[in-house]
């Protein structure tokens, strides 16, 4: 596949690329030889019915076969312009059914992104190499376009409507995103790292988009949103979100004696419960437990857990299981 950057265009990073470039050439080169061709054909008239002494003009009557020629010739030329040019915007608009769809959120003057593990990152998103990736644009306040050059695709994030659109890398590495559409500047300045001073706004509105491959993509979003992003393993995220959605204050780590039981040791053996029976502490025990807390009570607690369904999603949760059982 043809890659390099010509003198008019940026490099192809996406199936997509060669297509459009292939029209756009055509367009191009079209206009050139008809510019020429119509350039050439006035010059050599003006220069053969040139006003010369003794010659008095004539009309020159009709000339059937080059009238329908330049009638149908254009004709011809538009109509596969259109046929070649829809079928394209069907491509860019039309995303495979089994695309990754990732959530794109515009606004002064950033770009989120939401992948779907719930996971987020603001200016920078990393997707799979050769995988169909959807995007749906929203925007929080004013209209922002989404430009990435390298893929070429352009979509419109309009406030109220969800806009969507599609693309497939071809290559490992960093593009650039733009924002196309003019969306204002703050009125006053701030201080950037440097300590100078900038105007954020349109112009700042740029993003990256890495491209990796299918393995560390598997490995930064798609098991437990707790990603090496952060330089976090699940049990590490496990152990945040321990402190962040306070589990700590009913159970402790440490076999300190609590309000519920303790999680130290918890996986290692199974769990007596109020109704006598035992059960083991695996992954769908402790799953229910955070989800269904009454489900099954354990002996000697009261049933005051609160669940955490809809506030902990599955990869949070599968965090947490790692945490748990880590704590051998
Ligand atoms: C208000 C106190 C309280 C909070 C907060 C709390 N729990 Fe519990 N938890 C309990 C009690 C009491 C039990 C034992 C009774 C039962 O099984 O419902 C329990 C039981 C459990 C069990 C089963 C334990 C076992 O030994 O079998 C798990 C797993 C668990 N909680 C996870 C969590 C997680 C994860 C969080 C934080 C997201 C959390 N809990 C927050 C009170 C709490
Ligand atoms: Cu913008």
């Amino acid at each position: 596949m043809h890659r390099e950057p010509s003198w008019l265009l940026p490099e192809q990073w996406s199936t997509s690329a060669p297509e459009v470039d292939r029209i756009f050439n055509f367009l191009c080169a079209m206009s050139a030889v008809l510019f020429v061709g119509i350039t050439a054909t006035v010059l050599v008239l003006v220069w053969r019915y040139r006003r010369r002494p003794g010659v008095r003009a004539a009309p020159t009557g009709h000339n059937l076969p080059l009238e329908i020629a330049w009638t149908l010739t254009p004709v011809f030329l538009l109509a596969l312009v259109f046929h070649w040019g829809a079928r394209g915007y069907v491509d860019l608009t039309v995303a495979p059914a089994d695309a990754l769809e990732i959530r794109v959120r515009a606004r002064k003057w950033a770009w989120d992104f939401e992948y779907p593990n719930g996971d987020h990152e603001t200016n920078s998103l990393h997707v799979p190499i050769n995988r169909p990736i959807r995007l749906v644009l929203s925007s929080d306040d004013v209209i922002h376009s989404f430009f990435v050059p390298a893929f070429r695709i352009k979509r419109d994030a309009v406030p109220g409507m969800y806009s969507t659109m599609w693309f497939q890398a071809t290559q490992l590495g960093t593009v650039q995103v733009y924002c196309a559409e003019y969306c204002g500047a703050a009125e006053l300045p701030i201080r950037d790292d440097h300590g100078d001073e900038t105007f954020p706004g349109h112009s700042s509105m740029l993003a990256n988009i890495v491209v990796v491959t299918e393995d560390r993509y598997q490995r930064l979003f798609d098991r437990c949103g707790c990603g090496e992003l952060g330089g976090l393993t699940p049990s590490a995220m496990g152990e945040q979100i321990y402190r962040s959605s306070q589990c700590y204050t009913c159970h402790s780590v440490d076999g300190t004696p609590g309000t519920g039981p303790t999680w130290l040791h918890m996986a290692a053996h199974p769990v007596k419960l109020t109704d006598g029976t035992y059960v083991e502490v695996d992954a769908n025990y402790i799953r229910e437990s955070i989800l269904n807390p009454q489900a099954k009570v354990v002996r000697g607690f009261q049933p005051i857990m609160p669940t955490y369904r809809g506030s902990l999603n599955d990869r949070q949760i599968d965090a947490l299981v790692a945490y748990m059982q880590s704590l051998q």
